[in-house]
């Protein structure tokens, strides 16, 4: 390992993880730095000359055209932290813009692991497919930024302790688009459809709300089963999921485009950034720079 231990997690917080399926939050930014940091994210994506697609609804990958959330994929008080769960050797192939406006409705409950979701189009093909085994906890994490507060009432994410182990959706079946419906709002689809059990609810008492200072972070498993509260406060939520595998899964393999939220894009852009380690599979195309040239760094 050539992390500096002090910045991975320590066997406790390694075995809240294996039981839970999250662990954090942890600190990363101050707290008054956190959101200018963001400021200058926005600024460096409404001006960008290199954006990797032009959709106004869809909001994924801009690690790949924004310096500043370049460098933030590989910060190292995360991606050691990774390491402790993953192992050594990390791709980040995906991140997401999380924004709840004041008024906006929560999260519904989720749970995934190959990223089945979407339009039926591309819907059963799995973002990403598993190809071995592992000695590690996991072969997938996400890393969900607060960039903003983020409390019981504007908006924070929420987990299902231990949901992890067992399958409560079905992840491949496609899901249908439906702006209308609110009560179980999951970007204009209702994942409850996808509910192996129609009757199952979360235990209500079981829940875990995880509020978070602005600058803070949390790490899960996309499959312990999360969502979040709605946005009762007149304070905007910013939240930026960056998303890792181990170089062993296939990403996006045979998807040639996403179709979301009512728009497609293509993925001619994409490609996979190295934040740890080695990649001794070839599976995956990598990024050595942004689509601006600039260059993206492992961290030490
Ligand atoms: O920010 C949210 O409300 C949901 C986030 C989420 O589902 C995710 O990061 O996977």
């Amino acid at each position: 390992m050539t992390q500096t231990t002090s910045l991975g997690l320590t066997s406790e917080q390694v075995e809240f993880f294996r039981e839970n399926g999250y662990v954090g939050p942890f600190d990363l930014y101050p707290a008054e730095q956190a959101p200018l940091l963001w400021n200058q994210a926005m600024i460096e994506m409404v001006t960008s000359r290199n954006k990797p697609h032009n959709s106004t609804v869809i909001n994924y990958d801009r690690h790949l055209d924004c310096n500043t959330l370049s460098q933030h994929i590989s910060r190292p008080e995360i991606v050691h932290k990774l390491r402790s769960l993953i192992g050594d050797d990390i791709l980040c192939w995906k991140s997401n813009i999380f924004q709840k406006q004041p008024g906006d409705a929560g999260t519904g409950w989720h749970q995934v692991e190959a990223f089945v979701v979407g339009e039926t189009t591309t819907a059963v093909t799995p973002s990403l497919k598993y190809t071995e085994e592992t000695s590690y906890l996991t072969q997938e994490l996400t890393v969900w930024t607060a960039f903003s507060p983020a409390s019981v009432e504007n908006g924070c994410l929420r987990f299902l302790p231990g949901s992890h182990k067992k399958w409560y959706y079905d992840e491949s079946k496609p899901l249908t688009r439906n702006v209308q419906s609110k009560s179980h709002d999951f970007f204009g689809y209702d994942y409850s459809e996808n509910k192996l059990d129609k009757d199952w609810d979360p235990n209500q008492e079981a829940i875990v709300d995880m509020a978070m200072q602005p600058g803070q972070f949390v790490i899960f498993l996309a499959k312990t089963i999360h969502g979040s509260r709605p946005n009762i406060s007149d304070v905007t939520r910013l939240g930026y999921a960056s998303r890792y595998v181990a170089p062993s899964v296939k990403v996006y393999e045979d998807v040639d485009s996403l179709s979301e939220f009512g728009d497609t894009i293509s993925l001619d852009y994409h490609g996979c950034v190295l934040v740890s380690g080695e990649d001794r599979f070839g599976h995956n195309r990598l990024h050595q720079q942004n689509l601006n040239g600039f260059p993206f760094r492992k961290a030490d």
